[in-house]
């Protein structure tokens, strides 16, 4: 008997022998949901499961004793994040180690379902989960183009099904300044207007940051804030000039003009190309040092969650040296403010980089001549590796067969299989579980305009990046392998339709 589809793959999974489970109108739901003392550790379960099977049932189940119920239990002593699933024909018991598990082995059930005839069944099996890693993230750039709270909260529904943990909002770039901050109101005030193309801007008020704080917590989600510089920092230079260096233009970038458009950056004019590379803060201005405190100190105070990410990319108008200085004083900053910098790859060129700083790797699945190195210094200092090959997992790429969105730069187009097929010890020499913290997948949007665009791009490939970030190793279970997950991430399609998820149909997934 096959078994039933659940993406990402469970540490394990074993089919019963019995009947299935059916779920009906008086279905009902009970366990600490019930129980006042716990309810903020589990409503968001309870609500999440209601979600689920109203979508893709219709039903709604009652959360008072019914016919045959679900049971979801918090048993605190396992491994963070886990949860156990028993289904037999009398009951479905969910059992999370803690608040997150318990919602996690929701989303799970929410797979289990499946039609028969005219009702609904969840098969009998026994699902034991924990995750691989603590860190899984998406990334959204909201400042190539702006993507309002609604969309953000829809990409938080999205991700929290797939068991993504982290929600990494790239803030700032060279087209926008998106986050309202009281002691620099200018930011928004004259660099939020506009977007690549000339589209529109916009900017979220500190009321939308809760909001979005908030909603993702609610899916044990948290947000990882970044205000990239010392580059990508042209709209920094429309609030402040006096901090900005003028443009530089290289051949790199005139290139890119060159294959899509857009116009060369102007000082103090509003930069819609899609270019990078050509800004910089001044370095050796002690106001950049002061908007920069000014900026993450607001910033951590309006963050729960660790990590404040401070970009470091691709500072190509930032000499060597001024870059290493920079790197060294705002990851000490950050680290002052009492949170874990974050920052691309490139910052652990800066050797003295504050030594909790966490490096986020966006080189390829087979490392290219000096990317490997850099990211060798966050491992050095003990504080790891977020790993986001940008061959694998830039939702942002093309797909072979699909929508004419997307970039190809990182050997795109990028396939589902391409998506799938990298195993996360094997990126970086010698860097193991033990120091990567985790997965991540960026989508960039110069060319993503519209929540249904986030979908497309996203679906399938962002269960890919899931399945990295949260099963088994490849070679160490079954379902580690594409044809396994193609087949069961193809078993999802009914699911998330039922979602609203507006799914790209690969022809490479066998969709149900
Ligand atoms: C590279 S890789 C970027 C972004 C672009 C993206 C487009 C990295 C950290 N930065 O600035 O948006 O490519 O795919």
């Amino acid at each position: 008997m096959s078994l039933p589809a659940v993406v990402p793959a469970p540490a394990s999974i074993e089919a019963g022998s019995g009947a299935p489970f059916r779920l009906t109108s008086a279905t009902s739901v009970s366990g600490d949901v019930d129980d006042s003392s716990r309810t903020s550790l589990s409503t968001s379960a309870a609500t999440a499961l209601a979600a689920i099977l109203t979508a893709r049932t219709g039903l709604t189940p009652a959360t008072a004793d019914g016919a045959a119920g679900i049971e979801l239990r918090i048993v605190s002593g396992g491994a963070p994040e886990s949860y156990r699933i028993a289904v037999d024909e009398a009951s479905v018991t969910i059992t999370g180690a803690d608040a997150a598990g318990l919602f996690y082995g929701v989303q799970t059930l929410g797979q289990l379902v499946a039609r028969d005839g005219d009702g609904w069944i969840v098969p009998a099996v026994v699902i034991e989960d924990a995750p691989r890693f603590a860190y899984r993230g998406v990334m959204l750039d909201v400042a190539r183009h702006f993507h309002g709270v609604d969309t953000v909260k829809r990409y938080i529904d999205r991700a929290s099904s797939l068991k993504f943990n982290a929600l990494h909002l790239h803030l700032s770039d060279d087209q926008g300044w998106r986050i309202q901050l009281d002691a620099r109101p200018e930011l928004t005030e004259k660099a939020s207007a506009t977007a690549v193309g000339a589209d529109a801007g916009g900017f979220y008020t500190k009321d939308d940051y809760r909001e979005i704080v908030e909603y993702a917590a609610s899916r044990h989600m948290i947000v990882v804030p970044e205000l990239d510089m010392p580059g990508h920092t042209h709209a920094v230079g429309l609030a402040y000039p006096e901090l900005a260096e003028d443009p530089v233009i290289s051949d790199h970038m005139r290139e890119i003009i060159r294959d899509y458009g857009g116009q060369e950056p102007r000082p103090a004019t509003p930069y819609d190309g899609m270019a990078v590379g050509f800004s910089s803060l001044k370095i050796h201005d002690e106001a950049t040092y002061d908007f920069v405190a000014d900026v993450f100190g607001e910033l951590a105070a309006m963050t729960p969650g660790p990590y404040l990410h401070f970009g470091g990319d691709e500072s190509l108008a930032t000499a060597d040296d001024d870059f290493a200085y920079f790197v060294t004083r705002v990851s000490a900053l950050i680290a002052d403010l009492g949170k874990t910098p974050v920052a691309w790859h490139e910052a652990g060129s800066a050797k003295d980089v504050a030594d909790t700083t966490v490096g986020q790797y966006w080189g390829y699945v087979e490392p290219l001549e000096g990317f490997a190195e850099k990211a060798q210094t966050f491992v050095d200092n003990g504080a790891g590796v977020i790993l986001s090959p940008a061959d694998a997992i830039y939702l942002d790429m093309k797909y072979p067969t699909g929508p004419d969105l997307g970039l190809t730069w990182a050997n795109g187009p990028t396939s589902v299989q391409d998506a799938y097929s990298w195993e996360p010890a094997d990126v970086l020499p010698g860097v193991g579980d033990d120091a990567i913290l985790g997965v991540e997948a960026p989508l960039w949007t110069e060319t993503i305009r519209t929540a249904a665009d986030i979908d497309t791009m996203a679906f399938p490939r962002a269960a890919a990046a899931a399945e990295a970030g949260w099963s088994p190793r490849t070679g160490e279970s079954d379902l580690r392998t594409w044809e396994s997950f193609r087949t069961r991430v193809g078993a999802l399609g009914p699911l998330w339709t039922s979602m609203g998820i507006g799914f790209h149909p690969s022809p490479e997934i066998p969709w149900v």
